[in-house]
């Protein structure tokens, strides 16, 4: 990868911010968008603009193209058997509420049980709380280790014949651990359990089959992938999704209507009522164009590198620096705590020297409480970012702690 024409391609990584160079490492937030996404979306706007499915006329048929060649590319972007298996939600959020929704209302019942983990963004724990309340179904939680991995010694009793559906995430928004979902979504096989995976931390990073996987559901956001906000998907085996009633009801996602009943089309477009964000789905073509280039184990590869380093630099730099997560082989995020200095303040004064990092709980309130603190800081990287910029990020830790000390 050359990382210097790489960063070209990344208007918002040129500028400075309070003076200094900006050092953006707020990737697993949401990521910085090259030019050919920033084009793609603005030629559709200045040249295409349509609604899509619906004309007759050039511009219509136009988008049209664009808007199923987009979903064409995600779905070979992710092995997935068919593009009619991939449906554009606003983001992951929604992905998993669909399936908490339109597969979860129908086949989880009272005594049934859902198994998920302490590890999950809320995205991927309140649907299923919710639903479980709905249902007076059971929550079922893995446990973890202390090194912030799934405890999978009690896998074939705590994914049992009662279990309905596994929800569980790729990659740790907060521990960079990356689970071994294969090895759970068969496990769900064995006992007539579908598993859906949050690929929100792991889809824009690492290459990702969902035929490998295993898995019955992915969800994931494209705004972490060099895509636009506004656009998510949830890929779906096309048996569930040819059984699942609609989750929201409107327009284009009918087959026929009477005053008194409605019958409705296929997946994909089942699940897309209304007028979708066709801008932001070619963008995130592009954005998946863009990433496929480069090639996702080359983004992987330099990621883990980037993690390892900025741990290294840091447990040097500050020696009694809390870096949760495990050790070893770990997505390129890095959440930390700098005793005595609360990680708000961190971030603030990091970005008086430019450098931009989260600090909160990181939407994982549960494991914020496992982990023994209300809040941590976090460096996330992307495949633009340089071992130069973790050592400006880790110049300025020093600094921070100097100024709180
Ligand atoms: N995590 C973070 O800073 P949405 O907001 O729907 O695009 O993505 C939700 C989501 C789901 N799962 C995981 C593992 C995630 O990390 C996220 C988003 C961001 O960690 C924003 S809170």
């Amino acid at each position: 990868m050359n990382l210097s024409r790489l960063r070209e391609d990344f208007p918002a990584l040129h500028q400075r911010v309070h003076g200094k160079l900006l050092v953006y490492l707020d990737n697993a937030a949401t990521s910085q968008k090259p030019k050919a996404v920033i084009d793609a979306i603005s030629r559709y706007y200045a040249y295409d603009n349509a609604n899509v499915h619906r004309g007759i006329h050039a511009l219509a048929e136009r988008a049209t193209v664009a808007y199923e060649g987009a979903r064409a590319r995600i779905a070979r972007f992710i092995g997935a058997p068919a593009p009619e298996t991939v449906v554009f939600t606003k983001n992951a959020s929604e992905a998993i509420n669909m399936v908490a929704y339109a597969w979860g209302g129908v086949h989880v019942r009272e005594g049934d049980v859902i198994v998920t983990t302490p590890m999950e963004h809320h995205s991927n724990l309140i649907p299923w709380q919710q639903l479980a309340r709905r249902t007076r179904a059971t929550l079922r939680y893995f446990g973890l280790t202390p090194d912030g991995r799934l405890d999978l010694s009690n896998l074939d009793q705590l994914i049992d014949e009662r279990t309905r559906i596994v929800a569980v995430t790729h990659v740790s928004n907060v521990l960079g651990t990356v689970n071994p979902v294969r090895r759970i979504a068969q496990r769900a096989r064995e006992v007539g359990a579908v598993c859906l995976v949050d690929g929100a931390q792991s889809v824009p990073h690492m290459p990702v089959n969902v035929q490998e996987l295993d898995c019955d559901f992915l969800a994931f956001s494209g705004h972490k992938m060099c895509g636009p906000m506004g656009v998510g998907v949830l890929y779906g085996r096309p048996e569930l999704l040819a059984q699942m009633e609609p989750f929201l009801f409107g327009g284009e996602m009918i087959s026929k209507v009477t005053l008194e009943e409605a019958t409705w089309k296929d997946a994909p477009h089942r699940f897309e009522a209304g007028t979708p964000n066709v801008g932001g789905v070619i963008g995130l073509g592009a954005a998946v164009e863009y990433l496929e280039a480069i090639g996702m184990e080359n983004i992987w590869r330099h990621e883990v590198e980037l993690s390892r380093y900025c741990i290294e630099r840091m447990r040097e730099a500050i020696p009694e620096v809390i870096i949760y997560g495990p050790e070893g082989e770990r997505a390129g995020l890095v959440c930390f705590n700098v005793p005595g200095v609360h990680p708000h303040d961190l971030a603030q004064v990091l970005d008086r020297d430019g450098v931009a990092i989260r600090a909160g709980h990181h939407c994982a309130q549960p494991l914020m409480r496992l982990l023994g603190t209300p809040a941590t800081a976090r460096a996330s990287t992307y495949l633009y970012n340089t071992k130069e910029e973790i050592d400006i990020f880790v110049s300025a830790l020093i600094r921070a702690k100097e100024f709180f000390a």
